[in-house]
């Protein structure tokens, strides 16, 4: 008798055959791509890709006409390819949940007029329907537990959701916190977005028992802003491979738990924290002016900010994101190795 297919899950060919042989593989969310990201060409040149050690498959991703939305999702998954790790792309394309999409696919949800933003709560409602969407941490982290022949470990964001300032008149919190609480996966951030509050997303990631590692940080990181959170982590990983290590004793121990790496912004293209800051305030004064609630809070926000920094925070979001696809594939290899 063999296990009868969810008949709302697709797991791609490749990613199914790298989970059957123990190859690495990466999982990545594409709510940046449908909801995070202007669905436009950027203004200029993207700063991370002139870096020397950018993969000419990245750099190839970003053409003058590519709107910079999809250009990430294709991005991502060179960057993890380039590091020797399959790609696992998750997003909803009329109604099934697809576990790793092929680059036409991800054009297609990327220019889906309708794509709903996912968490997990949101899959099966918007499968009941036939709907299309990108998911978000706690969506990406409900594919990872659902892969086959058997779940993805190791998964990839620019920067987590949590504890959202203001939280004691309006208790905002992040569906992503708990997710990763419950899913046995390592979620690759750069700490959690800045426009939240730090210290109380801290506090409530110790509650959950989430355990923090640092990248070369002791550190929680400030997503996009240079200098960290003054928030210790939980443990330091010298580097991918240290990380794997970790990982792979927290795994054996706490099966079904997440844990966090994070990993400060690549140091030259952070932005001042005062800078940062400032845009941030305009951003949630926006907010409030609109009336903006629920899921819509944070891709506002990050609009905001991109504006308030004149596109500077969308270059270093964009940085991020791909540096923690790199890193996260690196960790995978490094797991699948020993
Ligand atoms: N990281 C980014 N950009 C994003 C996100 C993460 O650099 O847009 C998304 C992630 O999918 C995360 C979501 O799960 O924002 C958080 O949304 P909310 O605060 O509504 O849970
Ligand atoms: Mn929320």
């Amino acid at each position: 008798m063999h296990a009868s297919r969810n008949p709302f899950v697709r797991v791609a060919l490749e990613v199914e055959s790298a989970l059957a042989e123990g190859r690495p593989v990466v999982a990545l969310e594409t709510a940046a791509v449908t909801h995070g990201l202007p669905r436009a060409p950027l203004a200029r040149a993207l700063p991370c890709l002139a870096d020397d050690d950018m993969p000419e498959s990245v750099r190839e991703c970003f053409g003058a006409s590519a709107p910079v939305h999809a250009a990430l999702g294709h991005a991502q998954a060179a960057a993890v390819r380039a590091e020797g790790a399959v790609p696992a792309s998750v997003g909803m394309l009329r109604g099934e949940l697809v576990i790793g999409l092929t680059a036409d696919e991800l054009d297609e949800l990327a220019t889906s007029g309708d794509a709903a933003k996912m968490s997990a709560r949101d899959i099966p409602l918007v499968a009941a329907r036939g709907g299309s969407g990108g998911t978000t941490v706690a969506g990406t982290l409900l594919a990872c537990a659902l892969a086959r022949p058997r779940p993805i470990d190791i998964f990839a964001t620019g920067g987590i959701g949590g504890v959202h300032r203001g939280f004691a008149v309006m208790p905002d919190v992040s569906a992503d916190l708990r997710a990763i609480r419950e899913t046995g996966t390592l979620v690759v951030t750069a700490g959690a977005k800045s426009i939240l509050d730090l210290a109380a997303t801290v506090e409530a990631l110790d509650t959950l028992g989430v355990p923090l590692v640092g990248l070369g940080t002791r550190w929680f990181p400030r997503f996009l802003s240079e200098g960290c959170a003054p928030l210790a982590v939980n443990a330091v990983a010298a580097d991918p491979t240290d990380a794997a290590r970790l990982f792979g004793a927290h795994a054996a121990m706490r099966p079904g738990a997440g844990m966090l790496l994070c990993v400060p912004p690549p140091e030259r293209h952070a932005l001042p924290a005062a800078v940062m800051e400032r845009a941030i305030e305009a951003g949630l004064r926006t907010c409030e002016e609109r009336g903006v609630r629920g899921p819509e809070v944070t891709p506002v926000l990050l609009g905001a900010v991109a504006e308030a920094t004149g596109g500077a925070s969308l270059e270093t979001n964009l940085a991020v994101l791909i540096s923690n696809a790199r890193i996260a594939a690196r960790v995978a290899v490094a797991r699948c190795a020993t």
